[in-house]
């Protein structure tokens, strides 16, 4: 056996038995080639084991050279409802995020005011359930830097993203992160894609990235930001538009 294997196999072992332990170890992994494959079989633990086993751990990062030509756009790509075109016709100037529920400083925050706060630029990729894959740069703002301004009450356990476009069966999209992702590095409020405004088929003016997980939990068009206890009693139940029609509300990659 080579050298390689079996340091997958032991790695693999290691992981099913012990994942909380190898927590430390997880970011020099991610860079490595094979550390995919290895993570790959957590999806194999249980929820909460996956949980601990990620908690810390970062997605990997790309360079510019890996950045894809286009940024394929999917679900909404032009929001109609009037809110919305009424933002978009004055090129956003007037957009304001709203931060509320369970907090104890409800906010209300101008583009401008975001790009004020300390940013982030990440180069990651992007997997779609349906199995398709980009890389793109996105900058903004973490989302644990407006939590800190906002400043949850304990009760708070989950934030809920409510967006302005409307689905076919007429009900908004909408997602919602536990608090592991919410407060992740690399979950931002991002305002810029490849360093240009966020175009409108990508979510403009803004749009989350939680680089950990699949595709349907980025919500774009982003237009209120909620701390809930619980999404049981939000439209249908599950945490998220595509939760609500029997996908997994985490959707670790
Ligand atoms: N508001 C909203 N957010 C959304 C969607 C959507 O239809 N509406 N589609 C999701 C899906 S399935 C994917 S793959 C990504 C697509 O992001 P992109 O258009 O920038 O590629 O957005 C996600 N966020
Ligand atoms: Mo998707």
């Amino acid at each position: 056996m080579k050298l390689i294997n079996r340091r997958r196999r032991f790695l693999r072992n290691t992981l099913a038995l012990t994942g909380a332990a190898l927590v430390g170890g997880c970011d020099r992994l991610s860079e490595t080639d094979w550390a995919p494959k290895v993570l790959d079989s957590a999806t194999t633990l249980s929820h909460a084991a996956q949980r601990v086993l990620s908690r810390n751990a970062m997605a990997r990062e790309y360079t510019e050279a890996d950045i894809s030509p286009v940024f394929r756009p999917n679900g909404s790509t032009d929001p109609q409802s009037s809110a919305y075109r009424t933002l978009a016709a004055n090129g956003f100037r007037d957009y304001r995020l709203e931060v509320g529920g369970l907090v104890a400083h409800p906010l209300s925050l101008s583009l401008d005011a975001l790009r004020a706060l300390p940013g982030r630029t990440q180069i990651t990729r992007h997997d779609c359930v349906e199995g398709w894959s980009v890389i793109g740069q996105w900058t903004g703002v973490q989302l644990s830097r407006v939590l800190d301004l906002a400043r949850p009450v304990a009760a708070a356990r989950f934030v809920v993203f409510r967006c302005f476009d409307v689905m076919d069966d007429g009900n908004e999209y909408y997602e919602s992160l536990g608090f592991d992702d919410a407060y992740h590095p690399q979950t931002i409020l991002a305002w810029a894609l490849n360093g240009q405004p966020v175009p409108i088929p990508n979510g403009a003016p803004l749009r989350l990235r939680v680089e950990r997980q699949l595709g349907y939990k980025m919500a774009k068009y982003l237009r209120r930001i909620e701390l809930v206890s619980t999404f049981g009693d939000i439209e249908g139940g599950k945490g998220g538009y595509w939760e609500d029609q029997g996908y997994q509300w985490y959707a670790g990659i």
